[in-house]
């Protein structure tokens, strides 16, 4: 058979399904308005969609708190809307990925419900523990250990139908489900199923690394205290206050990931094409690479969240280069690499590196090689969007209960509506308000603006995306250089084709550049692609020992 790799090296583009196109003006983005879109995407030349979750869910993390695996949240549409939608993409050529959030359910899924009434067959589908008397307080039941949850306080909620604990690493609306029970595992799988059957490219996999908590078997059946972590300024109630070894990265959960790489398997021939499946784990490099597998156990594409984390408005050439070659090296061997730019939890590009180098990254995370992933709005250079004590919606953010100080855990500044164009709403809604303010820079930061521009960031992605289809983008050697302190060079090199060399000049300077060290082959290049504050023109011939890189260019 002939199996198509397309993720090998694809442009995957994130969706925030909540917040790219309302298509009824109640404010909030939905599945009709994401297939009105498609043809836009299309035309970037995008190869697939992520979008964050669209399932039943009464929103407390919005959407990541699913109270049906299996039905569409009518705020987003309806299984006929979502069915419409793959019929759309697939006529484009646009692959569709879903998110799976394995960890956890909504309190509201019939599972969790009937798994609190102890019915037998979902009795320990999730993480049930008795109180513990609290040391202070002899008579009053307190929860069974330390343990803290993501968006602070105890990750353990007491549950009056049952009389016990259940455990939630995230919001209390999200319990954690029990993957030492068989049936959990085998329910799970269905659920990958039902989606692939209905044509799904894939998946994007939450919060891997807090699937399993440490085997309670091990401490004559409870769980156990964790220590502290000794970070400083952190109060009992902040997440880095405890070390986390009993709730993360325990080692059952990489085979549970490649149980779910053979379930995707199971669809190859049929759809004659391989499944995507990237994983979101947050934690040390060696521990994030074995979500690759092996040769015997395939597994997923970790997310590289080191390109993202490690790197600011302060990193040179050097700390990038450095990031690069951690990742590539690393990696197992035969394993395709990603670079994420920014996602629905993380600080904007524009906002993280300043406006400046949002070319010069857009440009790198397409021209190495592998998976690109772009958060919607990122190809614009969208900036954090400002969400008032008032306004604000984030869990995470609500749950500091402090009205001057949670903006630093808010996740809502990058969740804003996307720009579409100056009009009402960015032209994003035709609402009255929505969810969430827009942005205020939507007049000048949009798409209609962008596309008519002669340069500008959109442009200048669309042009280096276009690129990525080159067989020496898609498949040649990667030859990195940090040719000075600020002026990064990347070369892809492929015998017999052309070659595509990226160059970023990071400084606030115009610096000469040589690259022939790099490239035997040409003497000349041709400008592809030229950013927004780039005065080297696209179409320009350059001689490859003495390129005058302007400042900030990429
Ligand atoms: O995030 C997992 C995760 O570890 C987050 O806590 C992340 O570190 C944090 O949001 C950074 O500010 C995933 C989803 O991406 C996130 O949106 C969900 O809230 C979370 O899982 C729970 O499902
Ligand atoms: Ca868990």
């Amino acid at each position: 058979s002939c199996v198509d790799m397309w993720w090998k090296s694809a442009v995957v583009y994130q969706i925030y399904p909540r917040s790219f196109m309302d298509s009824n003006g109640d404010g909030i983005g939905d599945l009709n308005g994401i297939t009105q879109k498609l043809q836009y995407l299309k035309d970037t030349g995008i190869d697939a969609i992520w979008m964050s979750p669209m399932f039943l869910s009464p929103m407390y993390d919005f959407g990541y708190d699913i109270a049906d695996y299996r039905k569409i949240a009518p705020e987003y549409g309806t299984m006929e809307d979502f069915d419409e939608l793959m019929k759309t993409a697939k006529k484009l050529g646009i692959r569709v990925v879903l998110d799976y959030v394995p960890n956890h359910t909504s309190n509201e899924s019939e599972w969790f419900i009937k798994s609190a009434q102890r019915d037998p067959k979902y009795a320990d589908y999730y993480i049930w523990a008795n109180g513990k008397p609290d040391p202070k307080n002899p008579d009053y039941m307190g929860p069974p250990n330390n343990w803290i949850s993501v968006f602070r306080k105890s990750a353990w909620e007491y549950n009056a139908v049952r009389g016990q604990y259940y455990l939630h690493q995230f919001v209390i609306g999200q319990p954690d489900l029990n993957y030492r029970n068989e049936k959990v595992r085998e329910e799970m799988k269905d659920v990958l199923r039902f989606w692939l059957e209905k044509g799904v490219s894939g998946f994007r996999i939450d919060a891997i690394n807090m699937l399993y908590e440490v085997d309670p078997a091990k401490f004559d059946g409870r769980y156990p205290d964790e220590p502290h972590s000794g970070a400083p300024g952190k109060t009992p109630d902040d997440y880095d206050y405890l070390l986390h070894k009993y709730t993360r990265d325990q080692p059952e959960t990489y085979e549970v990931v490649y149980d779910w790489r053979a379930v995707l398997d199971e669809f190859t021939d049929k759809h004659n094409e391989s499944k995507i499946m990237m994983t979101e784990a947050y934690t040390e490099l060696p521990l994030v690479m074995k979500y690759y597998g092996n040769s015997s156990r395939p597994g997923s594409v970790p997310f590289n969240f080191d390109y993202l984390g490690d790197l600011s408005n302060k990193s040179d050439a050097r700390d990038i280069k450095r990031t690069i070659d951690m990742w590539m090296t690393y990696m197992p061997t035969g394993k395709v690499a990603n670079w994420v730019n920014g996602n629905h939890d993380q600080s904007r590009l524009a906002s993280r590196y300043g406006v400046n180098r949002v070319d010069a990254m857009n440009m790198l995370a397409l021209i190495l090689p592998g998976i690109t992933i772009t958060y919607q709005g990122e190809e614009l250079g969208m900036t954090d969007g400002f969400v008032s004590w008032k306004d604000t919606k984030d869990p995470q953010a609500c749950n500091t209960d402090d009205p001057i100080n949670y903006w630093k855990s808010s996740r809502d500044p990058t969740r804003t509506p996307y720009h579409w164009d100056a009009t009402k709403n960015a032209g994003f809604s035709s609402g009255a308000s929505t969810w969430l303010p827009m942005a205020d820079n939507y007049a000048t930061v949009n798409l209609a603006a962008q596309m008519a521009a002669n340069k500008s960031h959109y442009k200048f992605y669309k042009d280096v995306v276009a690129l990525k289809r080159l067989p020496a983008v898609r498949s040649g050697d990667l030859n990195v250089r940090a040719l000075c302190q600020f002026v990064l060079a990347v070369a892809r090199l492929l015998p017999g084709h052309p070659v595509v060399v990226g160059i970023m000049n990071l400084a606030d300077k115009e610096i000469a550049v040589d690259i022939s060290s790099m490239l035997l082959l040409p003497l000349q290049l041709q400008v592809e692609a030229s950013g927004v504050d780039c005065s080297l023109e696209k179409g320009t011939v350059v001689q490859k020992n003495n390129i005058t890189m302007p400042a900030h260019c990429a």
